[in-house]
């Protein structure tokens, strides 16, 4: 289909306008068939950007190496353009929006010459669903055509449900000029130098405008700058909530089910708990979503979540058979990989797939490279970023129900992080804004290794939302507060609870196993919900007693007293350093009630001593 068949007068006013300012050589707008789907990659792969994979081992697969100043998502270079400063809040960065259009429309000025410009329409969530939002993604990139053909939905019938007025969110893409003044082109997959990359998301007037990237989060504009920046300030202003979390279906042995959506930090398993394989037997787990829900109230008063994407961008680096078998059927065929190794026989190979090396790889810079078991310092073959983009309905635990336009209603919410000590392995709020106080304090021990702060540091990463709040992060707690006084059926609103995984011996060791083990802990939270758990009241909220939870072999009655006891001089000093490091940051912003929240375990905390 060619320009002129656009039947959308803004659409298609849009599309001039950038043609004009990119300068493309030729325009095409997906149509999301698999024809055309199958002709980009195949341009993609005589061009020598990817290559095909075994057709008997890999069918439909093909792998991209990325540059290698190229592969994650640039958070010092992503805007929160509000027009007020204050709006983009103490964790975002802030340019005034009129002159970042001004600094990237130079930028963009000529930059698709010798390019093809792809228009992309795409839904959000399933195709009309009252929850879904629809955007246009322009882009001088087919590898970000061909994923965003896997992770949204795109296409002719994007088009149709938009007719001639409809409203979509415009995300402008180019990968950019090439790396140096003068360059013909930097190698194969071309992008700007960090300097002139820009990820801005313009909330007032819902724009995303993404310059010199051609990477995941940066370039695939649905995802993180929609689904999760724009649509955080699409849902305070509509009453709804657009979050960083997987959702899951869990059914006991009578075949009762329940959803629970949950948000971590970044590498502490989110893709690994939606697709978790229970160890209790007869209890099931299915897959809705592994990275973003969106939850708006049904006329019933429960919260309804979607998952607006259809596709996982997983990472690969350490999935295999014990760690995550659905993940590895998700992306066995129809799957684009990104950085990973080539093996000699084209399949592909990661680090922590579960066994070695096969001969001669081709790493993901494009070198050979061989295992050396002995040398601790080799470095990995695969980047350790490197990624899938496979379809979810390819994963086998996925949930019948996973694009039901309805959504599923949502019973409990999880927060969690990686906390080594302190955090009891679960517990659940109180009430509503105790859960969102849980929330508000989510943090994630790091590794001196891994960013420049002292080991065992806590980052605090409230909601696990801290690099997608497309606001004022003091207005987003407040925006959870309000949804819980908004409640229109209080007593359906979700239970919401913190658990940890990882919690750790005064020697190290793991106190908990984790992964399918998880379920252990997601049958308590089913009871909690049911009304038929085991608990007591504690300091720091409703916990399990000891025998609440069956313990999973190698775990002893000791190590579950420590799981599930409350450290309270830990707590306290918990408590201290979010009074004087955390949520200070927020200054008038923060919420009276989370502030109240503090002191009130802070007293519990001291009165149990
Ligand atoms: O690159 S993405 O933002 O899509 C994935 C991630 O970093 O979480
Ligand atoms: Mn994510």
């Amino acid at each position: 289909m060619n320009l002129n068949e656009l039947k959308h007068a803004g659409l298609k006013k849009w599309v001039e306008e950038i043609a004009a300012l990119t300068t493309p050589d030729a325009i095409v707008i997906a149509d999301g068939s698999s024809a055309q789907y199958d002709a980009l990659i195949e341009e993609t792969v005589e061009s020598g950007l990817s290559t095909r994979l075994n057709p008997e081992k890999k069918p439909g697969c093909v792998l991209f190496r990325s540059d290698p100043s190229d592969v994650a998502r640039v958070e010092k270079r992503t805007y929160i353009a509000s027009v007020k400063k204050e709006d983009a809040g103490p964790t975002n960065n802030w340019i005034d929006p009129t002159e970042l259009k001004a600094t990237m429309t130079d930028l963009y000025r000529g930059c698709m010459k010798g390019r093809t410009m792809y228009v992309i329409p795409f839904s959000m969530g399933p195709l009309g669903s009252p929850i879904s939002k629809i955007g246009v993604e322009i882009t001088d990139s087919a590898y970000v055509v061909c994923n965003m053909m896997i992770m949204t939905r795109v296409g002719t019938k994007v088009l149709d449900l938009l007719g001639t007025d409809g409203y979509y969110v415009p995300c402008l893409h180019s990968v950019g000029k090439p790396l140096a003044e003068g360059e013909s082109d930097h190698g194969i997959w071309p992008c700007a130098p960090m300097e002139h990359k820009y990820i801005s998301q313009f909330p007032e007037t819902r724009e995303i405008w993404s310059y010199g990237s051609g990477y995941g989060g940066n370039a695939l504009l649905g995802k993180k700058c929609l689904a999760l920046r724009i649509a955080t300030v699409l849902a305070r202003d509509e009453g709804w909530l657009a979050e960083h979390m997987l959702i899951l279906k869990i059914t006991n042995p009578k075949g009762e089910s329940k959803y629970i959506t949950a948000a971590f930090p970044s590498a502490c398993g989110k893709t690994n708990l939606a697709m978790l394989i229970p160890t209790i037997p007869g209890w099931e787990v299915h897959t809705v979503g592994d990275d973003i829900a969106w939850m708006k109230f049904g006329k019933d008063g429960y919260l309804y979540a979607i998952n607006p994407e259809a596709g996982f961008f997983g990472v690969a680096p350490g999935t295999s058979k014990d760690s995550n078998p659905n993940a590895l059927i998700a992306a066995s065929k129809n799957t684009i990989f990104t950085n990973v190794a080539l093996t000699e026989d084209k399949d592909v190979w990661w680090e922590g797939i579960g066994y070695d090396a096969p001969g001669k790889l081709i790493d993901w810079h494009g070198n050979e490279w061989v295992q050396d078991k002995g040398n601790k310092e080799q470095p990995p073959a695969a980047h350790p970023n490197s990624r899938f983009t496979a379809p979810a309905k390819q994963a086998p635990s996925i949930a019948p129900e996973w694009e039901d336009p309805k959504g599923v209603p949502v019973s409990a919410i999880l927060f969690g992080g990686r906390r080594p000590s302190t955090i009891p392995l679960v517990h659940m709020s109180r009430d509503w804004n105790h859960g969102v106080f849980l929330g508000s304090i989510v943090g994630s021990e790091v590794t001196a290794a891994a960013l420049d702060v002292k080991a065992g540091t806590i980052r605090r990463d409230p909601f696990a939302m801290l690099p997608f709040c497309g606001y004022n992060m003091g207005d987003y707690f407040q925006h959870w507060i309000n949804i819980g006084k908004n409640a229109p059926v209080p007593e359906h609103l979700p239970k919401i609870f913190y658990v940890n995984w990882f919690r750790k011996t005064s020697d190290g060791k793991w106190l908990w196993p984790g992964y399918g083990e998880n379920s252990r802990v997601l049958k308590w939270v089913f009871e909690c919900c049911a009304g038929t758990a085991k608990t007591v009241d504690t300091p720091i909220g409703i916990m399990p007693t000891v025998d609440a939870i069956d313990r999973p072999e190698g775990v002893t009655e000791e190590d579950m007293k420590q799981l599930l006891a409350v450290d309270v001089d830990g707590w306290l000093k918990e408590v201290a350093d979010i009074r004087t490091n955390h949520y200070p940051k927020f200054g008038d912003k923060l919420p009276k009630e989370l502030a109240a929240m503090l002191d009130v375990l802070e007293s519990k905390l001291k009165a149990a001593k």
